[in-house]
């Protein structure tokens, strides 16, 4: 038998095994402590210590993370072996490494800021089904962003009412109509009614456009209501599901995921709660562990914000969108979706910020546009393909009034 104690998790000349979960920290200590007996805490009540000496059998230590580096700026490193994890499961791993520790005395804050996934445990998900090619293999959008927007008010509108203002926005040039992230089967505006009447307008646009569009349906629900609607859309004939991942969970993404592979559709994710989490930047889960986990689980879209042009505050969309972009193992990428407060003024500056391998949301500056939602997505195609030309888009809206209408309305400001 050993004993053994919190000081036995922190080791600084521990090398990292291969398959070994390495995980960044941003931890301030508690008044009495310092970084290293918090780092050995974290390590332990991550693991599998706890406060009190236990007497153990020698292999159990095997299973102990060891915090093997620690930053003059609060910033530690943490090893998790492999046998702690049940491989696939999301939420097992998320209670190690950002469970009991978060509530800690023995730290004022923790912050789980990046993860290094090793390919065995990575690879035991199964990640994205289509990720950027969506923008090729469904939309054809060639070098350009393709964009979605939401109808405005987010709810309320009636399901006639939806359906307009979604055959206004295709036509005039969106590829994706979104449903909002608090939208699911509510009486004013039931799922049902809402996928079928939608979807027919979809045939209509694409009928009179000769393009490709799609629909982003809130599937969001307790899990087997979520996998029958998902069944629905599959059977209308629909080709994406819309999920709110932190809000479902990462099982009810699990779940959703196989579901989705059975029928090809691909899933967008809305993170609303995220910033619950994220905000306050000394501590809670980073986005970008967020987003990494939403990789893993397999989403094909998923909101990383807007490089901070939007209404909403942002954690580093650039580093995010890079790492959702970059290899992990061979699991296939995501397309990051702009959203909050954009509008087509803001386009030239986004697309210089993030590229043009991304989803472009405009809800409010689609609908808000002083001639209504048709000339507001006519607007929002023309400010996507000035940027793409690189037009300057004062002298592109001299042949295009859509354009010329919203500069004058919201210029290039950001909102509050
Ligand atoms: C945007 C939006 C999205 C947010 C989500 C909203 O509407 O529909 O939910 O963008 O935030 O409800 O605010 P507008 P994020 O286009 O009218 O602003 O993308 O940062 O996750
Ligand atoms: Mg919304």
């Amino acid at each position: 038998m050993t004993g053994i104690t919190y000081e036995d998790f922190l080791d600084l000349s521990y090398e990292p095994d291969v398959e070994d979960l390495v995980c960044e920290f941003y931890v301030e200590p508690a008044a009495d402590m310092d970084l290293a007996a918090a780092g050995s805490r974290v390590a332990s009540e991550s693991s599998n210590g706890t406060w009190a000496e236990l007497q153990v059998e020698g292999s159990i230590t095997d299973l102990s993370a060891t915090t093997f580096e620690l930053g003059d700026d609060g910033r530690i490193r943490v090893a998790y072996p492999a046998e702690l994890f049940e491989f696939g499961n999301m939420p097992q791993i998320l209670s190690c490494i950002a469970g009991n520790i978060m509530g800690m005395k023995a730290v004022e804050r923790i912050r789980l800021l990046d993860c290094e996934w090793p390919e065995a445990l990575a690879t035991s998900f199964p990640g994205p089904q289509f990720g950027t090619s969506v923008r090729e293999e469904i939309f054809d959008a060639g070098d350009r962003p393709i964009t979605a927007t939401v109808p405005k008010p987010k709810v309320g509108l009636s399901t006639d009412q939806h359906v307009q203002v979604g055959y206004d926005a295709w036509t005039g040039g969106v590829d994706l109509l979104k449903d909002d992230e608090n939208l699911t089967d509510q009486s004013f505006n039931r799922f049902e009614d809402r996928l079928v009447g939608s979807l027919e307008a979809r045939d209509r646009a694409e009928e009179e456009t000769g393009e490709k569009k799609s629909y982003l349906i809130n599937v969001t629900a307790e899990t087997e209501d979520m996998l029958r609607r998902t069944d629905r859309v599959a059977e209308q004939g629909g080709e994406y599901v819309m999920v709110d991942v932190v809000t479902v969970g990462w099982a009810g993404v699990q779940t959703l995921r196989e579901r989705a592979e059975e029928h090809g559709l691909a899933i967008h994710a809305h993170r609303a709660m995220h910033a619950a989490f994220d905000r306050i930047d000394t501590h809670g889960v980073s986005m970008r562990v967020l987003a990494q986990i939403a990789r893993l689980c397999g989403v094909d879209q998923i909101h990383t914000g807007t490089a901070d042009l939007g209404k909403l505050e942002n954690e580093d969309t650039v580093g995010i969108n890079e790492w959702l972009y970059g290899d992990c193992h061979g699991l296939t990428d995501v397309l990051p979706t702009a959203s909050g407060g954009l509008h087509p003024g803001l386009l030239p500056e986004l697309v210089d910020r993030l590229g043009t391998n991304i989803c472009v949301q405009i809800g409010g500056g689609v609908h808000g546009h002083p001639d209504g939602t048709h000339a507001g997505a006519k607007a929002l195609r023309q400010a996507v393909d000035a940027a793409v030309e690189g037009a300057d888009p004062e002298t592109y809206a001299d042949d295009h009034p859509e354009l010329r209408a919203a500069l004058d309305q919201w210029g290039t400001e950001t909102p509050r």
